[in-house]
């Protein structure tokens, strides 16, 4: 990739986007092209067509998605099925059509089996059941992955993915219903801290979270994330789809007394076994792409302070 070079970020509004768009700014990359979901619907395959027949990029990043939670993974399967396979194909055909030199394709570590041995290698993607909750998102982005490989295969194309781990950073969904535990926690125990400091008795209604709190995950910051994908895009090529992690992983019960502790609320947790509690655990093994010169930066707990800071203290500042 030169500086020059005409890059195509897809879904550079989105979280993981945003992070690419900032990692490319600042390593000097100024060919950029962006287009908002309004300017072009990547669902529809004509609009693809011509926005690809215009723009003709080298390079695409394809970070555009419809992504979510285990909520709304859940509520809304057959648009998370329907509108991931349409963006994937439509931006992953034309850019086979109109000779793309490179695509980064973003997948997701949610499409291992529910029940893979820990930590989780590249080899036991489809070697077993998948995790009910996010299945149709999980089979989305599995034909995303085959199609870069066998686009690979049949084609030549350059075409590579990455299976992130849980994400969270700037820009991240913060809507209590589709939002991931992440940012769905920080704005619970934020909101229970202010309502805390507005009565007379300090005391807040407890702060309700979802399932038993014993599932592991493992959360990168969306900022090593892009930092991964621009050093992939100069240096891989090949048919495996990376993990990318930080190789560690926490409770959700630990992840919820972390955020307690760094937002500062003094009430209670109750756990609403109500709700699905997902994969037990998805622990990525991340020995290929340290073998391949990156490893992440931002410690949870510091990425944690900093997101809830810019978030919330300078917000309310
Ligand atoms: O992050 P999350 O929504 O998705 O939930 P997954 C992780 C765990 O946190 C689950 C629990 O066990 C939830 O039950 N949890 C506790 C909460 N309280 C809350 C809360 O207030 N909000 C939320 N959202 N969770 C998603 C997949 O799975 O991970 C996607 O559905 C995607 O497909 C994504 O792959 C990375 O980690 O379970």
């Amino acid at each position: 990739m030169e500086k020059t070079s005409k890059i195509y970020i897809a879904g550079h509004t989105g979280m993981v986007g945003s992070a690419i768009f900032r990692k490319l700014n600042l390593e000097g990359y100024s060919n950029l092209i962006l287009r908002t979901s309004k300017e072009l619907d990547l669902i529809n395959q004509q609009s693809v067509i011509d926005f690809f027949e215009e723009e003709k990029p080298e390079y695409v990043f394809l970070a555009a998605a419809k992504v979510g939670g285990i909520e709304a993974n859940n509520t809304y399967r057959a648009q998370f099925l329907y509108e991931n396979m349409m963006i994937q194909n439509n931006v992953i055909h034309q850019s086979y059509v109109h000779g793309v030199k490179k695509l980064l394709f973003l997948a997701s570590s949610c499409i291992y089996p529910k029940l893979a041995p820990q930590p989780i290698k590249e080899a036991y993607l489809l070697t077993g059941e998948l995790e009910f909750t996010n299945e149709p998102y999980s089979i989305a982005k599995i034909a995303g992955v085959k199609m870069c490989e066998n686009y690979n295969r049949q084609y030549a194309c350059d075409f590579i993915s990455v299976m992130p781990t849980n994400l969270y950073g700037p820009n991240d969904n913060y809507d209590f219903e589709t939002a991931h535990v992440l940012p769905a926690l920080l704005r619970k125990f934020h909101e229970a801290k202010v309502e805390e400091a507005n009565t007379v008795e300090a005391r807040s209604e407890p702060v309700e979270l979802w399932g038993t709190g014993t599932p592991m995950r493992e959360f990168l910051h969306v900022d090593d994330l892009a930092s991964a994908c621009f050093h992939l895009m100069q240096t891989y090529h090949g048919n495996t789809s990376l993990n990318i992690g930080t190789g560690k992983d926490i409770s959700i019960k630990e992840l919820a007394e972390l955020i307690k502790e760094l937002v500062g609320y003094n009430g209670e947790i109750v756990w609403n076994k109500d709700k699905s509690d997902g994969t037990p655990r998805k622990l990525l093994d991340v020995s290929l792409i340290h073998g391949l010169g990156w490893k992440h930066r931002i410690e949870l707990e510091d990425g944690i302070r900093e997101v809830y800071k810019n978030k919330f203290i300078n917000q309310y500042a």
